[in-house]
C-alpha cells in the first residue's frame, strides 16, 4: 500500500482537517521538534483523532500499509514536553505523529471511590483543577503541567515534586483503556484497588513510552485536599545536611510531607540571571551551596502545620543541618517559592543546549556520590558547569550539566556528551542506582540501556515488545531495539 492511499485512508477516519502535512504554510514544528530543541523530524503526517474507535482504526491502517510493505510507524504523542527525543518522529519521513490532543474528556468523577476516569489527552493541569472543583487533590505536579498530558505520563511513569508522599504516575493508575499494535481495544478501566487475575497488563503499558500500544483512557486516584499547606525554603551547609533534613523532615511531618526538593547555588544563580522578576531567597550565601524546599500538607490545621514546621527548623538548626530557612507566610508566597524551583529547567534552557541526567542513587549514598562525581567530572572536562537539583526526597537527582562560560554550546554537546554520560552512568552504576529516574529512555539513551541492564532483563523486554507488537510500528527505535 502506497503512503497516498494510507493517507486517504487516515483522512477517511479522522476528517481531511485533522491528517496535517507539512507545508510551506503550515509548519508542524510543534509536533515534530522535541521540547530540548535536540532534534527535528519529519512526519509522514500529524493525524489527531478525537475518540478511541478512531485511535484503533489508524492503528490498523498503518498496521495494514506495514505489512503491504510501505514501511510505515506510529509516534504516540501527548504534549511533546518529553525529555528524550521520544514523541517526535524521526528524520525517515515514514512515521505519523498520532497526537493525543483533541482526547480531552473527563469521562467519569466516582467522588465514593476517589477516582477520575479520563481520556489519555487530558492536560495535567486541568486534571489538577477539575478534581480541585470537586473537592479533590490530584497529586501529581511537573513543571510541565500546562503541557503535558495524562498519556504522557503514564507512558514516562512520570514524577515530578509531589512523589515523596504520593509516588510515581504508576502508583496513582488504577486502569488503563489501550489501543494495541494490531489495533485492538484493551479496555481495562477498572477503579479497583485490588485484582490478582494474572499478569498485570496495565504496568506492562506505563513506562513504555508508547513503544506497546497507545493508551487511550486512564482510571486515576485522587486524594482528599489537605486543610493547610505550608512551604519552606531553607540554606543548608551540605547535601550531607539536605540528607540529615529529610530523614528530620520524616520524622515530624510523616505523611505530611508532600515535597522535599533540593537545589544547588549554580542552578539557582540560572534562575536569578533569566528570571530576574523572581526573588530567589539565599542567591550566592557563600556558606549554603544548597536550599531545599519543603513542603508540609497537613490534614488538621494551619496552626498545627505552622506549629509542626517551626519544631523540625528549629531542630534542624540547632543540629546544624539548616543555616536559615523562610517560611511562606501566605499562598502567593508559596507559590513563588515553588516556582523558582520548577523555573530551573526552563532557566537551563535559556542558558543553551545542556546535558540532563535524570538518575537515582538511595538517598543515603547521594552526597558521596556527588562529592566523587563532581571531582571526576571537574577533572576530565574543566570549566564545564554543573547544575545539580532535583527530587531529594526520591533520591533522585538532575545532574545536569551546562558547558563552560563561553564555550560554543552545540560544540560542546557534539564532542563531550558521549564522555560525559559514560562517566556519569558509570559512576550511578558503581552507586546501585539507575540511569534514569523519571525521564525514561527515548531515542536519546536507547544505545545506552544494554550496557546498564543485564542481559536478561534486555532478553525479557525484547521478548515482551516481540509479543506485543511483532511488527515494531510502535514507536520503533525508542527505549528497546529489536
Ligand atoms: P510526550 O512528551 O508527548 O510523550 C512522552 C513519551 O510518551 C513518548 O515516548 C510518547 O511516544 C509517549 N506517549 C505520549 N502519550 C502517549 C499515549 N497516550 N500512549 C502511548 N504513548 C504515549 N518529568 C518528570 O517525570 N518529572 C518532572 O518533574 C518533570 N518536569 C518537567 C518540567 C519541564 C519544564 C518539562 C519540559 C518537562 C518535565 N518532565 C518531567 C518531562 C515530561 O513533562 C514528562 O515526561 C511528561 O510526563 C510527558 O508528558 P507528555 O504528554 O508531554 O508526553
Ligand atoms: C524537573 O524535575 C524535571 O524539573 C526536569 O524533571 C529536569 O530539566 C531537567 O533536567
Ligand atoms: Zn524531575
Amino acid at each position: 500500500m502506497s503512503f497516498s492511499t494510507l493517507l486517504q485512508n487516515l483522512q477517511t477516519i479522522v476528517g481531511p482537517t485533522h491528517v496535517l502535512i507539512e507545508s510551506a504554510d503550515n509548519d508542524l514544528v510543534q509536533y515534530v521538534r522535541d521540547w530540548r530543541g535536540r532534534e527535528r523530524g519529519v512526519a509522514l503526517a500529524v493525524v489527531r483523532p478525537n475518540s478511541t474507535e478512531q485511535v484503533a482504526a489508524i492503528v490498523k491502517a498503518c498496521a495494514a500499509s506495514n505489512k503491504a510493505g510501505s514501511g510505515v510507524s506510529i509516534v504516540p504523542q501527548g504534549g511533546n514536553t518529553g525529555m528524550v527525543v521520544g514523541s517526535t518522529p524521526d528524520a525517515s519521513g515514514t512515521q505519523i505523529v498520532l497526537s493525543l490532543q483533541r482526547m480531552n474528556q473527563v469521562r467519569k468523577l466516582d467522588a465514593g471511590n476517589g477516582t477520575i476516569t479520563l481520556d489519555a489527552g487530558c492536560v495535567l493541569q486541568n486534571v489538577r483543577q477539575v478534581c480541585f472543583d470537586a473537592g479533590f487533590l490530584y497529586p501529581m505536579s511537573l513543571g510541565s503541567q500546562g503541557s503535558c498530558m495524562v498519556g504522557g505520563n503514564l507512558s514516562t511513569n512520570a514524577g515530578g515534586t509531589q512523589v515523596v508522599r504520593f509516588g510515581n504516575t504508576r502508583e496513582l493508575c488504577l486502569g488503563l483503556e489501550v489501543v494495541t499494535a494490531q489495533g485492538e481495544i484493551w479496555s481495562g478501566l477498572s477503579g479497583l484497588r485490588k485484582d490478582n487475575t494474572g499478569y498485570d497488563l496495565r504496568d506492562l503499558f506505563i513506562g513504555a513510552e508508547g513503544t506497546l500500544g497507545i493508551i487511550t483512557g486512564a482510571t486515576m486516584k485522587m486524594y482528599p485536599l489537605p486543610a493547610a499547606k505550608l512551604i519552606a525554603f531553607a540554606a543548608l551547609p551540605s547535601l550531607d545536611a539536605a540528607v540529615s533534613l529529610l530523614q528530620l523532615a520524616q520524622k515530624h511531618l510523616s505523611a505530611g510531607l508532600t515535597g522535599f526538593e533540593v537545589m544547588g547555588q549554580f542552578a539557582l544563580s540560572l534562575v536569578g540571571k533569566h528570571f530576574p522578576q523572581q526573588r530567589v531567597p539565599f542567591l550566592g550565601m557563600s556558606d549554603a551551596p544548597y536550599c531545599v524546599v519543603l513542603e508540609n500538607s497537613d490534614q488538621e490545621s494551619e496552626a498545627h502545620a505552622k506549629a509542626q514546621f517551626e519544631r523540625l527548623l528549629e531542630e534542624a538548626m540547632e543540629a546544624g543541618h539548616v543555616l536559615d530557612a523562610v517560611v511562606a507566610e501566605n499562598m502567593t508566597q508559596a507559590k513563588q517559592l515553588w516556582h523558582i524551583r520548577e523555573s530551573i529547567p526552563l532557566a537551563q534552557a535559556q542558558e543553551g543546549l545542556n546535558i540532563k541526567h535524570d538518575i537515582s542513587i538511595p538517598v543515603s549514598s547521594i552526597p558521596e556520590f556527588v562529592r566523587v562525581t563532581d571531582a571526576k567530572l571537574a577533572e576530565a572536562f574543566p570549566g564545564a558547569r554543573l547544575v545539580n537539583y532535583g527530587h531529594l526526597g526520591d533520591g533522585n537527582l538532575h545532574y545536569n550539566l551546562q558547558a563552560p562560560e563561553g564555550a560554543d554550546q552545540a560544540v560542546f554537546l557534539e564532542t563531550q556528551e558521549p564522555g560525559v554520560n559514560e562517566l556519569v552512568f558509570d559512576m550511578v552504576m558503581q552507586f546501585q542506582g539507575s540511569i534514569s529516574a523519571e525521564h525514561g529512555i527515548g531515542s536519546l539513551k536507547v544505545g545506552k540501556l544494554p550496557h546498564y541492564k543485564s542481559p536478561v532483563a534486555m532478553e525479557l523486554m525484547r521478548t515482551i515488545k516481540r509479543a506485543l507488537d511483532p511488527q515494531n510500528i510502535m514507536n520503533p527505535g525508542r527505549v528497546i531495539e529489536v
